[in-house]
């Protein structure tokens, strides 16, 4: 949530034009190529800025999803029963594959996956602002799946046609899994809300604590995106910000209504001339407050992730230590 970026808004934007004044035929080329829907590889030629807004959005991405197993990891010792402890633990080790599969799509870009976690670890380093909101009561477990899983899914659905190969490829796989998960939120829910009246009001509560977190995912509206327009003109991002958070209320409502629990926003009104739910006023402030670093459980969250790294530093040299020994028996043989 912090960044080592310190330029204005306004600044990027024009940093962003004058990179993109400057095209020779390669880039012209690249444009063709992308406006054909072809897939760019790792040996393809690609714009510097290019690449770097794919590094910056893959390794946000990666970091989120590593970040993202701790509000549920919270919760594994304390799950009510052996089947939902086996699910829990499943879908948070998936998170950790989610992680892998996108900093190894990052890595061919460049970039190491040592300095990516070193920037993290730093503070460096942004991930979603909805991992530092903390997970109250069990029933948050199942409106992770349902809101969480769900915003990420409907975000994720369109970046299997992001233009980028390795970054595409990695999202079929991630979709699949997290539409799972999505579902055994929901699961989750509707054993919570169907449940006695305390389980009702436990699913109720993690609603009203979830809900505008969740669409905030989606990130700034569009007028204050600074990556939107670039990264559209180049199918990195398929949809807008707006765009997708509207999909997500579309298909989210109904489902809540099944569940029998009321979403916390007065002003949602489904809008018959546009097709579409219109929503109330989303809490910019706290998003950007968020964003700076300023979340709930931002300064645990990057601890955790340290003493989780430092941890695991004897598995990581037994691997070196076993990997180098393999390597002298396969020279002496
Ligand atoms: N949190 O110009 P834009 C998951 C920043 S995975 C923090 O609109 P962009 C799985 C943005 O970086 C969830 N920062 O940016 C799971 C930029 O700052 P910068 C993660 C945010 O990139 C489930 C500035 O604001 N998914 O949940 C956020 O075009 C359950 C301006 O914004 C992805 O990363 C935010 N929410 O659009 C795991 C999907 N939003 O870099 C465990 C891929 C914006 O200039 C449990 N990413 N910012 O300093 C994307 O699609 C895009 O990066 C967006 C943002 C849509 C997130």
């Amino acid at each position: 949530m912090y960044t080592t970026d310190l330029r204005t808004k306004e600044q990027k934007q024009k940093d962003q034009r004058e990179a993109i004044a400057q095209v020779g035929e390669d880039d012209i080329a690249f444009q063709a190529r992308i406006d054909d829907d072809q897939f760019i590889e790792p040996k393809d030629y690609m714009p510097e800025a290019y690449r770097k807004t794919l590094i910056r959005q893959i390794a946000q991405h990666a970091h989120s999803e590593i970040v993202g197993m701790l509000p549920e990891g919270n919760w594994v010792t304390r799950a009510p029963s052996l089947r939902r402890k086996l699910i829990l633990i499943a879908k948070i080790q998936d998170e950790a594959g989610h992680g892998l599969y996108l900093y190894s799509a990052a890595e061919t870009l460049g970039v190491s996956r040592d300095d990516l976690v070193q920037q993290l670890h730093e503070g460096k380093a942004k991930y979603s602002t909805i991992f530092n909101y903390p997970s109250l009561n069990w029933a948050d477990i199942g409106a992770i799946g349902w809101l969480v899983d769900g915003a990420a899914i409907t975000n994720q659905i369109p970046l299997c046609r992001t233009s980028y190969g390795p970054y595409a490829r990695a999202m079929v796989r991630v979709c699949k899994e997290e539409s799972f998960h999505q579902r055994q939120g929901y699961e989750l829910m509707m054993a919570m809300a169907k449940g006695s009246e305390a389980q009702k009001q436990m699913a109720q509560d993690a609603l009203n604590r979830w809900w505008w977190p969740s669409l905030m995912m989606f990130g700034p509206p569009d007028e204050e995106s600074t990556h939107t327009a670039q990264s559209m003109a180049w199918k990195i991002k398929r949809f807008t910000n707006d765009e997708l958070r509207q999909r997500f209320i579309d298909a989210t409502i109904p489902q809540a209504e099944a569940l029998g629990l009321t979403v916390p926003d007065p002003d949602l009104k489904w809008n018959e001339e546009r097709g579409h739910y219109d929503y109330g006023d989303i809490d910019w402030d706290e998003f950007w407050s968020v964003v700076r670093g300023d979340g709930i459980c931002a300064r645990d969250r990057i601890q955790a992730r340290v003493k989780a790294y430092d941890d695991g530093a004897w598995v990581r040299e037994a691997a070196e230590a076993y990997a180098a020994k393999q390597q002298q028996s396969a020279e002496v043989a």
